[in-house]
């Protein structure tokens, strides 16, 4: 599968808009509601009943289609449905998917009608357990979260729906299905690899980049190809130098069957003792971990919020950011491409805790790093893969991430992998990593309200985890929540004061580490939680608020990472 686009071979319809939506095993709240795509449907209405509802929905909607796709092969795309789907056309179940963030797909071919309205039915639900990723409604003693509602064992709120868009798309019976791009820099010249599958019965593809051409025969539906672009502009942070490269199918008989352009940015990405290079130079990591979540839509994919997150993580002077806790929308990571950010992509296994997993809750996890891999593997903007964040790895976890270091490495030589840790230097799984991402809290959950501490513990426990992993530390967590307009001096906490003061502070440590590659503030805006004590209608770590205006300490970070340090770009 690779995303749907529009070209003079493909046509691409968007079903997204109003839908009906139904609660299905909720009998208090019988009557269909209308809902939009894309969009969480928790925050759309004022029944409470409604939003907290986690059990199964409906959402339904009924399209005619153009006889121009007489004789196409067409397909129904999901780019994401939070968390499980069930798919029935015209009420044939096509099929359905796990994991809330990955895309999946279903030939319709067959099942859709011409000349009369067909009927899609999505049966979504959000019921998690120890068997999923994440997982939830487990129930641990000496877990902080047990006090949340609804009971999920994350920070954020388990919003339910059709969050991303959905298409009809149409191909050839003669067409592309897999495509892998590596990149690699040898002096001034870009080398760009290109491996593809094509379903049917194609002969050869030519491709062209830059106005460098290739022909590449088929064998075995398979093709590859390698093209070298002189004086080639590279890909890197602030530079974000794309080229289109184009592919075109052909048969046997030189017929033009399918055509397909990717984006390529060229860039090598390496892992050296202490650094993070990109095209053979140090860079240092200063952004933030975010979250899909904005006001009504949830975690629905917003193309505004997108655009308006991007320009005020330019304007503070960030160049990164990590997908936590889950793999964000496809168009943030082609804004991303097109900003120049670097991404560290992330699956949706979030507070994994081993007392409760087994087996099924290894294959889905396996199941969806391969769908996060394959899915965000040709964008330039994603350096680094994040198997987890905080999984409970002070217990026995070595042998289940070694399994998933290991799919990782087979899928991609290409970029280093990391696990984000809050129990690090305690950690039994770090040291099958790449790069040590670490989450933690001095001067909130440890140590309160003490800031001399708290930088004191920092500097000890940054000390400590090196000492034991030897790996590069990126510090992937830290900061404060603060209410916007709480004021106070001195400073205490929840003011926009003690923020400031805690942050800012806190870097000041990390950057006397030669061994730290990057500072990564949680959050980057106030998102929506679970309800429980420790939240003000909601988590208000954001240095912008959920409506995206800046808190005190943006304007001082804005200034921090202006100018110039040691081992940065
Ligand atoms: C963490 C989690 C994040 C939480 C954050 C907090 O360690 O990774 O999901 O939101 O702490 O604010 O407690």
């Amino acid at each position: 599968m690779i995303r749907p686009q529009l070209n003079t071979k493909r046509d691409l319809v968007s079903l997204n808009g109003v839908w009906n939506l139904n609660l299905v095993d909720n009998p208090k709240c019988s009557e269909i509601k209308k809902v939009a795509v894309p969009s969480s449907f928790n925050d759309l209405y004022t029944d409470e009943e409604v939003r907290n509802h986690h059990g199964e929905v409906k959402y339904s909607k009924s399209f005619k289609v153009s006889d121009s796709l007489l004789g196409k092969k067409i397909f129904l795309h999901f780019e994401a449905v939070s968390y499980r789907a069930k798919v029935f056309l015209n009420g044939k179940e096509l099929g359905s998917h796990e994991t809330g963030y990955t895309p999946f797909e279903f030939d319709i071919t067959e099942t859709v009608e011409f000349g009369k309205a067909n009927i899609v039915d999505v049966y979504a639900d959000q019921n998690l357990s120890a068997e999923t990723i994440p997982q939830s409604n487990i129930v641990d003693k000496d877990w902080i979260f047990n006090t949340h509602f609804p009971n999920v064992i994350f920070d954020f709120y388990p919003y339910t729906g059709i969050h991303r868009n959905v298409y009809l798309y149409t191909v050839n019976k003669t067409y592309i299905d897999k495509l892998k791009i590596d990149t690699d820099v040898k002096g001034t010249v870009g080398i760009v690899k290109v491996e593809g599958k094509v379903n049917g019965s194609g002969s050869y593809v030519e491709l062209n980049i830059a106005g460098y051409n290739k022909k590449a025969q088929l064998i075995d539906n398979s093709f590859t190809a390698e093209l070298e672009i002189p004086d080639a502009k590279l890909w890197n942070v602030g530079e974000p130098n794309l080229y289109d490269l184009d592919l075109s199918v052909y048969d046997s008989d030189n017929n033009l069957k399918d055509e397909y352009t990717q984006r390529v940015g060229i860039r090598k990405i390496e892992v050296k003792g202490n650094e993070f290079l990109v095209n053979g130079k140090s860079v240092y990591f200063k952004g933030f971990g975010k979250h899909e979540d904005f006001h009504i839509i949830g975690k629905g994919n917003c193309d505004a919020v997108n655009i308006r997150d991007f320009e005020l993580m330019k304007w503070i002077n960030a160049n990164s950011f990590r997908t936590s806790h889950y793999p964000y929308s496809e168009d943030i990571l082609d804004l991303a491409d097109e900003y120049g950010f670097l991404v560290i992509s992330e699956t949706p296994a979030v507070s994994l805790n081993f007392k409760f997993t087994n087996e099924k809750t290894l294959e889905v996890h396996k199941k969806v790093l391969v769908e996060l891999i394959e899915r965000d593997y040709n964008h330039p903007s994603v350096v680094m893969w994040s198997v987890a964040n905080e999984p409970q790895s002070q217990l026995d976890c070595e042998k289940y991430f070694k399994t998933l270091v290991d799919i990782t490495r087979s899928m991609d030589q290409s970029r280093p992998v990391t696990l984000v840790s809050c129990f690090a230097p305690n950690d039994n799984a770090m040291h099958l990593f790449d790069v040590c991402c670490i989450n933690k809290y001095p001067g909130w959950y440890e140590i309160p309200a003490q800031i001399d501490k708290a930088k004191e513990s920092m500097d000890q426990m940054l000390e400590a985890i090196y000492k034991k992993f030897k790996l590069p530390i990126l510090i992937t967590e830290f900061g404060a929540d603060a209410v916007a307009g709480c004021h106070s001096l001195p400073g205490e906490m929840y003011t926009e004061e003690y923020q400031k003061d805690l942050i800012l502070g806190l870097i000041d440590v990390m950057r006397t580490k030669d061994f730290v590659i990057g500072e990564h503030i949680w959050n980057f805006a106030d998102f929506r939680t679970a309800q429980n004590y420790i939240r003000v209608n909601g988590n208000k770590k954001g240095v912008f608020t959920r409506e995206r205006q800046p808190k005190m300490v943006a304007h001082f970070l804005k200034e921090k990472w202006n100018k110039p340090m040691i081992n940065n770009q």
